[in-house]
Formats: C-alpha cells, sequence, structure tokens
C-alpha cells in the first residue's frame, strides 16, 4: 500500500531500523553536512534530528539514501520492480492481438484513474501564515563551507504551463536571499525554465508553489525526467498505484500535493534575476554564481507540526544518487521501448548521471553501436551525457571493470570513437563554453568484417564446461581453500 505522507515513510523506516532519531543539538550550518556524509558514505541509516540549532522544526534527511529506502519509497522491494510495472506501461511491441489491445485499453483507463485527486481539506494548510511570516522558521541547511547562503535543497517546485495550463513540478534547489526571497535556480534545459521563458515572452509574473515533504514517491517524481507535458504527479499516481491528493493554494491558482509538510506560494518576476551560488553541489565541485530569476514568497502554510525535509548533495555517492539509480532503472524500460536493441544501462555514480553511459546492445548491423550512441544524444534528459561506452549483449555493464577490459582491448581510437557536439548539463565546468560542448561515443563491441576489420577477432578466454566441474567436484582435494 501507498505512503499518504512523511510521517508513514518514516514509522515504516523506523520499524525496520532504517531511521535513526538524533535528540543532540546540532547546527543545520555545516554540521549536519559532515554528518550525513559520514552516515551517507557507509550506506547508513535515514536521520530525523530532532534539536536543530535556531528552529523548533525536526529534519528529516537521507531519506532515499540507499537500494533498499528509495524500492520502499517507490512502493516495491527493489527497483526492477518498480520498471516492470512501467515495462507494461510502456510494451516494446505493439499490441496486435484483439485481447492485447483490450489490456492495452484497461492499462489507459487504470492510468486516468491514477490522476490527482482534487480534494478540500488538507494538512499541509493547518496552518496559513499571509501576513508576518519568514523562512527563518525552518532548520534551512548551509551545507558547504563556500555555498553562498543556507539552501532549500529539497523543494517541489510546481508551476503552470501558461499556452497549456498543465502543471509541472521539478526540483530545483533554492537559495535563501532573505526572509521571503529565494533563489529560483532551474536549469536552462529543464521544464521549470521553460515554462518561465513563456511567462517572460507575455510580460507576466509566473506563480509558482514549492511543497516540501509529502508521499515519497511524490518527492522522487519531482526529479523524473520526464518529457515536457507530462504530469510528474500522475506519475507519481502510477507509481503508488494510488492518486496523490492535491488541495488548492491559498493564494496562487496552482494545486499542490495535499500531505506535504510545507507549502511555499509566490511569483516569480519575468525580468528580475539574481546572482545565485556558489553551491557544493553533486558533482563533487561547487557550482559557480550565476544569475537566476528570484522566488518571492506571498504566503507559507504547514501542517500543525511540520517536518522539513532536506538533502546534501556532493561528491559521491551521497543521497541523490540513489534517486538517480532509481531513474536509471525505472527509464531504462522507456528507453528500450523506443531502442529495443539496449540490454542493459549504468550511469556510474562516479558521472553523475549525466557524464557517462555504460550501454550493452544486440548488435544486428554494421555501425550498430554509433546509431544507438546518436539515438541517446536525442533521447530526452540523456541528451546531456558527455561519454557513451557501447558493449555487445554479453558484456555486464553493471560491472565497470568487465567494462574497461573490453574498452581498453577492444578499441582501436581512430576506428571507434566518435566526438560531437551538443548541450551539456548546466552543471558541468570541463567545458570552455558554459551549457554546451563536446560528448564522446566509444563503441567497444566486436567488430565485425563488414565494419572493415578484415583480420580474425580473438575468442574471449573460456576454460571448457567439463573441466570447470571437475575442478569443482576435486577443489577441496587440492588443500587450497
Ligand atoms: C537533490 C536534487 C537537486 C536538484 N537540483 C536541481 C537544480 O537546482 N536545478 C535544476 O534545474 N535541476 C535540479 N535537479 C534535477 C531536476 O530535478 C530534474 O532534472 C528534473 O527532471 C527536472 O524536472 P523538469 O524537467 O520538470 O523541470 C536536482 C535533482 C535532485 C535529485
Ligand atoms: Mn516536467
Amino acid at each position: 500500500m501507498a505512503f499518504k505522507d512523511l510521517r508513514e515513510f518514516i514509522e515504516f523506516l523506523e520499524v525496520r531500523g532504517e531511521l535513526r532519531r538524533v535528540s543532540t543539538l546540532v547546527d543545520p550550518v555545516l554540521e549536519i553536512t559532515e554528518i550525513i556524509d559520514r552516515v551517507s558514505k557507509s550506506q547508513g541509516p535515514a536521520v530525523l534530528f530532532e534539536n536543530v540549532k535556531g528552529s523548533q522544526m525536526p529534519l528529516l534527511i537521507n531519506t532515499f539514501g540507499s537500494f533498499k529506502r528509495m524500492s520502499w519509497a517507490l512502493d516495491a522491494e527493489n527497483l526492477d520492480q518498480v520498471a516492470e510495472r512501467l515495462q507494461s506501461l510502456f510494451p516494446s511491441e505493439p499490441p496486435s492481438t484483439f485481447r492485447q489491445k483490450i489490456s492495452t485499453l484497461l492499462k489507459l483507463k487504470e492510468v486516468t484513474r491514477l490522476r490527482p485527486k482534487l480534494i478540500k481539506k488538507a494538512p499541509c494548510q493547518e496552518v496559513v501564515l499571509n501576513r508576518d511570516f519568514s523562512l527563518e522558521i525552518f532548520p534551512i541547511l548551509k551545507c558547504w563551507p563556500k555555498d553562498a547562503s543556507r539552501f532549500i535543497t529539497l523543494p517541489l517546485v510546481i508551476t503552470k504551463d501558461p499556452p497549456t495550463g498543465r502543471q509541472n513540478i521539478g526540483m530545483y534547489r533554492m537559495q535563501v536571499f532573505d526572509e521571503r526571497t529565494c533563489g529560483m535556480h532551474w536549469h536552462m534545459h529543464h521544464d521549470g525554465a521553460q515554462i518561465y521563458r513563456e511567462s517572460v515572452k507575455r510580460g507576466e509574473s509566473l506563480e509558482v508553489a514549492v511543497a516540501l515533504g509529502g508521499d515519497p514517491a511524490t518527492i522522487y517524481s519531482a526529479t523524473a525526467p520526464l518529457p515536457r507535458g507530462f504530469d510528474e504527479l500522475l506519475f507519481a499516481g502510477f507509481l503508488r498505484g494510488e492518486p496523490v491528493e492535491v488541495i488548492a493554494c491559498k493564494t496562487v491558482d496552482l494545486k499542490v500535493p495535499a500531505h506535504a509538510e510545507i507549502i511555499l506560494e509566490g511569483y516569480v518576476d519575468p525580468f528580475e534575476r539574481r546572482l545565485e551560488g556558489p553551491f557544493g553541489d553533486h558533482t563533487g565541485y561547487y557550482s559557480l554564481p550565476d544569475e537566476y530569476p528570484v522566488f518571492h514568497i506571498k504566503c507559507i502554510t504547514h501542517r500543525s507540526d511540520p517536518i522539513y525535509p532536506a538533502t546534501v548533495v556532493g561528491r559521491p555517492p551521497m543521497e541523490d544518487c540513489y534517486m538517480a539509480k532509481a531513474t536509471e532503472r525505472i527509464f531504462l524500460s522507456l528507453i528500450k521501448a523506443q531502442l529495443p536493441e539496449i540490454v542493459d544501462i549504468n550511469l556510474p555514480m562516479e558521472g553523475v548521471f549525466h557524464n557517462c553511459a555504460l550501454i550493452s546492445i544486440k548488435k544486428s548491423y554494421p555501425l550498430h553501436a554509433f546509431k544507438v550512441i546518436n539515438a541517446l544524444w536525442g533521447l530526452g534528459q540523456m541528451m546531456f551525457t558527455k561519454m557513451i561506452v557501447v558493449v555487445d549483449e554479453d558484456v555486464d555493464v553493471q560491472n565497470p571493470s568487465e567494462v574497461a577490459w573490453k574498452v581498453f582491448n577492444n578499441v582501436d581510437p581512430e576506428r571507434d570513437i566518435i566526438f560531437t557536439k551538443g548541450p551539456l548539463d548546466v552543471l558541468d565546468h570541463a567545458s570552455n563554453t558554459a551549457n554546451y560542448g563536446s560528448k564522446m561515443g566509444i563503441d567497444a563491441t566486436k567488430k565485425w568484417r563488414e565494419e572493415g576489420y578484415t583480420r580474425e577477432w580473438p575468442d574471449d578466454i573460456r576454460m571448457d564446461g567439463e573441466i570447470r566441474r571437475l575442478v569443482d567436484e576435486k577443489w577441496h582435494e587440492y588443500g587450497l581453500e
């Protein structure tokens, strides 16, 4: 059964020994980061800090920071289960028989049932503050020494696309400028920024609501690279198997997750910009200061006893790596629906997801690897991928050592590497130019005669099965244990 809110998930984690409460007084300025960096690097639990300096509210962190917790957050025991659920929605073969067509239609009907559901009264509005309010009541973190200020690090930023009226949710960190103003760090390629550009074109300010907390699948959905126009809350409904309940905001025309802990309502002006950053980011480097829009808060609503959710990003692995691994598993089925020759994908944590992709394929025609590489560079947020390595289907891409063995031995660099240019993630610091640069595709598959390879490709060394069985049987006799 789906979790209704953050506190149900906290209870679930606590029963399973996956959440610790800390009652010692801790400072949200740097101290929590150092604690959670250590916990995270040793695959530790989620932590509820109950006594945070300067605030009455407890702070929840590292909630998603393991494969187990990330899977539970999505109502599954492991991420492959979640992927399978999605696979059934996006079959790689079009329905052919009447029965298959009916079953596809039934699934579509099921999806309609899972659309967000509007309710009239919600926990996230138990307290409404629209006159004397300040962000200072929240235990907002300053994560790293050179961060420009405190940052809200786990916000669900909700906007509405002016032409279509469709809502979008993205997670964009928010620098606190003062009691009622924050930076709005939506990267130019993300839906939030595209929607904002529409409002700039119209010269209108854009209404924005920010939810903190909510059920864990909804929080994850804000980070999922869905195509523009695809409702993150419907996606969350699908992950949960139950619709997400929403409520109308008090001062803006937006609907927010009813079971969130805290809601910030306000607007972003079409022309105002302020320097945002630096901020210690998930690349393990500080993202440099740059001009970003500004969020003005008009009203804050929250539960009577809110829990403030946060995360710390930094040199991987950290909490966000597990959220991204969920994305890797879930979106593999969507990618496969378009590129069925793909067997598996590994986005290594060290590559922070947009820097490196290891891909295995069923190769069936000459230069097939390059077809896949080029297709991925044109596919949603995979467009950012700086380095793509393609290997044959028998190579386990989840084992980077096996992939390295293939690359180092199978590749003739001049023949097997292609370079291209394209957009880069805003956080890339290696390119001479911000936001775009070069990319590399490496074909580490076995080369064919039809690909111009005229020599004889050697076999992998493998022992005969019979000898292996013999040695298995006699193993203890050799006295080598
Ligand atoms: C912890 C965390 C922090 C993130 N911070 C930002 C950010 O500051 N700006 C941004 O544009 N994307 C950020 N992202 C990535 C986006 O949330 C993600 O790409 C999402 O798909 C964007 O949604 P959208 O396309 O609907 O805008 C962050 C992701 C995570 C997990
Ligand atoms: Mn979106």
